[in-house]
């Protein structure tokens, strides 16, 4: 076996004891011939889930007529149904009597259906009087790659690519795992190559590979994702030689034509584009003099007949830019570049907005482009793959993180303008909107490197879905799906999960302040390391002090960039949020913060925790061996051991530059390097 199923491992439930609603499955859609793949690939999960989990041998029937429906009074029942209070994708279930009803208005809602009841049953949950409503939160629910057609993944800690390989496409049966993993989550989209779109990957948009494409596309159909693709803005150059790709030319404008008239015949259900533009080297419209909602539009114009979506991505800022001048800030750009676009964007683009201002960083503000654009799509994007949160060495739950996010009150209305009302689009009644994550998998054996980073692959879909889940339960649905239901196990797990990000973010890098990693690889400390400062550090310590002033008053000016009352609140250091002390403020070694400590005294406190908790999270680990399966055990024992190193280096490296940087003593008097 070249990979695990992770959390749908279909692993026996023992003692289940709502057993027999469950040995037949009734499909009232039509008949045989009329079955969608949806329906076929539901049924196959529901049949394939029982069967290991509760060994039960269904039996299959599907119903021609409506009146033969009427007679059905047990069994797992799949109907589509015209209830108002369901959405598109949205499905209810029911048990009553001899018989649990899985109801929805379309395929898709009947296959997320089938594996919410799979969930439910792998969780050991009782079924009985079961009596539930799901409707998404989000409408687009995505996955970004970063994959290369080489194979490379960008910031892929996990392997290589199960997508490419030596320029080619792969097209074998991880594929169709890859899908029921993602739509088990509820995920409906995913753009499978980089954005940074080099070589090979332009030509995605060709007969080269689009009949590849197409099968690809058609086994994701099957589970109800659409396939999309990053797009290179200098397309017409490269492939279609002609002298430029500016927006507002003819001739650009009919190759694009041309083109995605191409795309569509191959894939009629394309989803549409991923814009990296003018940003890290990447080409876009501003060589021309354009803006980014002329560069959008031209593409969103000719993706619109065909139900295509273009989406265009924020992360826009000048990498070359003069860090000596104090007014330059890179968390400022990504508002500079669109905030004056607001309204400007067709109806079929959404704008991708990273959660924080810079990069995703341990911890950042949230975006204030979130508040600050009213009459634009959004997208919230986070990255599962931790670029700068351990690399899938560490253990790092960062759906804590993302919580944060959604529920941040952005102030852009009076009332309802979370992060999540406005990706959800209920704060502007929008529907192209959601969310999407830069995915953490590769063809490891367990997709995620670390087997405990499946977590935030599963846990992305799950809030994507439903926003108002909790971490707690999220974390909790994993477990139960992924490990043996021994409590020792369950909550040793659950501990470590909810704690791994604290942990992670005591060890490295304190109060917002980021970036100390080493320079291109981002992992492991290297204080001074931030690679776009080429005159001084991002932290801006000196011996009296550290941290980056972004007020309005004296510093960047960036806290201006909020609504009231969060521009005010950040401005001020006494209202500031402590995590975020750092980020926003310049603050002396000796400032006393609320715990009565002094922020040097904090730094080196926290980064001695830090390790200290690594070291019992890894004691709680021990206890699990013979309690779980021996080779997950193993692999994540070795992560641990890497995470351990990684810790003390951190704390080490830290403490001494500080110390050294401030002059101050630890006042407990432990040993700094
Ligand atoms: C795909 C960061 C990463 C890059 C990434 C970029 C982006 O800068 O380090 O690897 O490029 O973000 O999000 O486009």
């Amino acid at each position: 076996m070249k990979y695990n199923k992770c959390w749908l491992n279909f692993n026996p439930i023992n003692n289940y004891g709502d057993k027999e609603f469950l040995t037949e499955i009734i499909v009232c859609t039509g008949n045989k011939e009329n079955n969608s793949l949806i329906i076929d690939n539901a049924i196959k999960e529901l049949t394939e889930a029982l069967n290991k989990m509760l060994n039960i041998k269904v039996d299959q029937r599907i119903l021609a007529s409506e009146d033969e429906a009427a007679t059905v009074k047990s069994g797992i029942i799949l109907k589509l149904t015209d209830d108002s209070t369901l959405k598109e994708e949205g499905f209810s279930i029911k048990q009553i009597g001899e018989a649990v009803y899985i109801e929805a208005k379309t395929d898709k809602g009947l296959l997320y259906g089938s594996f919410d009841l799979i969930r439910r049953i792998a969780q050991g949950q009782s079924i009985r009087g079961l009596n539930i409503t799901e409707n998404p939160k989000n409408n687009f629910r995505m996955l970004n790659h970063w994959d290369n057609m080489d194979g490379s993944i960008e910031r892929g800690y996990s392997g290589n690519s199960f997508f490419f390989e030596n320029d080619e496409i792969i097209l074998d049966e991880r594929i169709v795992d890859y899908a029921r993993l993602i739509a088990s989550v509820g995920i409906n989209a995913t753009v499978i190559n980089n954005v940074n779109v080099h070589e090979a990957a332009t030509e995605l948009i060709t007969d080269r590979y689009l009949g590849k494409l197409r099968t690809m596309a058609d086994i994701f159909a099957g589970y109800g994702i659409k396939l999309y693709l990053s797009a290179n803005f200098a397309a017409p150059i490269e492939l279609g030689g002609l002298p430029v790709s500016d927006p507002l030319d003819k001739d650009v404008e009919e190759w694009w034509k041309n083109c995605i008239k191409k795309v569509y015949e191959y894939i009629p259900h394309f989803g549409g584009f991923l814009i990296k533009a003018d940003s890290e080297g990447r080409p876009g419209p501003f060589t021309y003099g354009r803006t980014h909602a002329e560069g959008a539009n031209l593409l969103a114009r000719i993706l619109k007949p065909y139900g295509g979506i273009l989406i265009w991505r924020c992360f826009v800022y000048n990498c070359q830019q003069d860090w000596r001048d104090y007014k330059t800030d890179r968390a400022r750009a990504a508002y500079d570049n669109f905030i004056g676009l607001d309204g400007e964007f067709d109806d079929n683009v959404i704008l991708q907005i990273k959660n924080g201002p810079m990069d995703f960083q341990v911890r950042e503000p949230v975006s204030p482009l979130f508040g600050g654009l009213k009459n634009t799509n959004m997208i919230l994007e986070v990255q599962a793959a931790q670029e700068y949160t351990g690399h899938q060495k560490d253990v790092c739950y960062l759906i804590p993180m993302w919580k944060e996010v959604l529920d941040f009150e952005t102030y852009a209305k009076k009332d309802g303008s979370t992060v999540a009302d406005i990706v959800s689009g209920r704060a502007y009644n929008q529907v192209n909107c959601g969310m999407a994550a830069v995915s953490n998998t590769g063809n490891d054996y367990n997709w995620t490197g670390n087997d405990l980073a499946a977590s935030n692959l599963y846990g992305f879909g799950r809030l994507a879905w439903n926003t108002e889940l909790s971490s707690e339960q999220i974390a909790m649905e994993w477990i139960k799906q992924t490990f043996p239901h021994e409590d020792k196990v369950i909550n040793t797990v659950h501990e470590i999960l909810m704690k791994s990000w604290p942990v992670y973010e005591k060890y490295t890098s304190p109060l917002g302040i980021g970036w100390m990693v080493n320079p291109n690889n981002h992992y492991g400390p290297n204080v001074d390391g931030y690679e776009y400062d080429r005159w001084g550090t991002y932290h801006r310590a000196d011996r009296d002090g550290m941290g980056v002033d972004r007020t309005v008053k004296n510093g960047t000016g960036y806290a201006g960039q909020y609504n009231e009352p969060l521009a005010s609140m950040y401005e001020n250091i006494e209202t500031c949020p402590e995590e975020l002390l750092l980020f926003f403020h310049y603050v002396r070694y000796d400032y006393k913060l609320k715990t009565g400590k002094t922020l040097i005294q904090h730094i080196y406190d926290t980064h001695f925790e830090g390790v200290e908790e690594v070291e019992k999270m890894i004691e709680g680990w021990k206890e699990l061996k013979g309690l779980i399966p021996d080779d997950v055990h193993d692999r994540v024992s070795a992560r641990f051991n890497m995470q351990l190193e990684n810790a003390i280096e951190w704390r080490d490296r830290v403490n001494t530059y500080f110390y050294r940087k401030s002059g101050v003593k630890d006042e407990k008097g432990r040993k700094i390097f």
